[in-house]
C-alpha cells in the first residue's frame, strides 16, 4: 500500500495489535472518499497479516470522526453518489474477519457513528458524543445508521436520535447498550489496548469464528444463528488450539495458541 495521507497505521508484533488512527484533525476527521479507501486498504492488509490478532480504530481527543465529508458531498447528484459507490468501501469494513475495537473520544457523528458501530466493540472517553445528525443537513443516515443504531439502542432512542439529530453522551450511550465502556479521557486508548490485548491472547481461529457467529446473531434470525453457531463450534474441534486450550485448563497452565 502507498503511504496513506489521511490515516496512520502502526503495528505491534509483540502484542499482535494494529492501530489505525484517522488523521484529518482540522476537519474533525471528516471521512472523505480517499480516507475511506485508505481505511479499506489498511483493513484488508491487516486482516491478511497473521501477526495481527486485533485492530483498533481511533481518532483524536476532539473527534473520532464528525461524519462523511459534507463539503465533498454537498454538490453531488444522486447519479454521482450512485457512481461513486461508497458501499463497496463501507461493506469491506464489515467483512473484516479480525476483531475491531473503536476507541472513541469527542465527536462520533453521522458516518463517524456508523463507522464505530460497524466495529465490533466501542471503548469511549467521557467526552465522547454519539449522534446521527444527517437530518439537520436534509438527509438521513446512509451507511447503516438507521439499522445498527436501532438494533443497539432500541427503537425509541434511535428514532429520537435519527429524527432530531440529537447527540448522546458516553454515559447515555453506555446505558443504552451502544458501547462497551466509558473511561476518563486520558485512559480511553489504554482501555482499548487492554481489551485488544485480552482478545489477542485468545486463539485467533476461535476469535474469528466466534466473531462471525455473534455477527450472525446480530444480522439474522435466532434459528439461522443457532445453526451457524453450531457448525462453527464443531469446526473448532478440528483444530489444534481447542486441544491446547482444553489441555492447558486440565493441566492448570496457560495455553499456547498457534492459530491452527
Ligand atoms: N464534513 C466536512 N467538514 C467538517 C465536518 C464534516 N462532516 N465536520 C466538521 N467539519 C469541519 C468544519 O467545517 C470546520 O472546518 P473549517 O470551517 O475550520 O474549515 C472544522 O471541521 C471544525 O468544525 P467546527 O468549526 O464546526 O467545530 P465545532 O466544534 O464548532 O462543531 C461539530 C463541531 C461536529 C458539532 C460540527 O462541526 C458539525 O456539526 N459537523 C457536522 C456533523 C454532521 O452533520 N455529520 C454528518 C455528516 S453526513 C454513505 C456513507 C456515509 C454517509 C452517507 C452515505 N454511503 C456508504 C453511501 C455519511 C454521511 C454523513 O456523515
Amino acid at each position: 500500500m502507498q503511504t496513506p495521507e489521511f490515516i496512520l497505521v502502526t503495528t505491534n508484533y509483540d502484542t499482535h495489535i494494529a492501530l489505525i488512527q484517522l488523521n484529518r484533525p482540522k476537519e474533525l476527521n471528516a471521512l472523505n472518499l480517499q480516507l475511506m479507501l485508505e481505511l479499506k486498504e489498511a483493513l484488508r492488509e491487516l486482516d491478511a497479516n497473521d501477526d495481527v490478532r486485533a485492530i483498533i480504530i481511533t481518532g483524536n481527543e476532539r473527534a473520532f470522526a464528525a461524519g462523511a465529508d459534507i463539503k465533498q458531498m454537498a454538490g453531488k447528484s444522486a447519479i454521482d453518489m450512485l457512481n461513486i459507490d461508497q458501499f463497496t468501501t463501507w461493506d469491506s469494513i464489515k467483512k473484516t474477519k479480525k476483531p475491531i475495537i473503536a476507541a472513541v473520544s469527542g465527536f462520533a457523528l453521522g458516518g463517524g457513528c456508523e463507522l464505530c458501530m460497524t466495529c465490533d466493540m466501542i471503548v469511549a472517553s467521557e467526552t465522547a458524543k454519539f449522534g446521527q445528525p444527517e437530518i439537520k443537513i436534509g438527509v438521513m443516515p446512509g451507511a447503516g445508521g438507521t439499522q445498527r443504531l436501532t438494533r443497539a439502542v432500541g427503537k425509541a432512542l434511535a428514532m429520537e436520535m435519527v429524527l432530531t439529530g440529537k447527540f448522546i453522551s458516553a454515559d447515555e450511550a453506555l446505558a443504552a447498550g451502544l458501547i462497551n465502556r466509558v473511561v476518563p479521557v486520558e485512559l480511553y486508548m489504554n482501555e482499548a489496548l487492554k481489551l485488544a490485548r485480552e482478545i489477542a491472547a485468545q486463539s485467533p481461529v476461535a476469535v474469528r469464528l466466534a466473531k462471525e457467529s455473534v455477527l450472525q446473531a446480530y444480522n439474522g434470525s435466532l434459528d439461522e444463528g443457532l445453526v451457524f453457531e453450531r457448525k462453527n463450534f464443531y469446526l473448532l474441534f478440528a483444530g489444534e488450539d481447542q486441544k491446547e486450550g482444553m489441555a492447558a485448563f486440565v493441566e492448570k497452565r496457560a495455553p499456547l495458541f498457534k492459530g491452527k
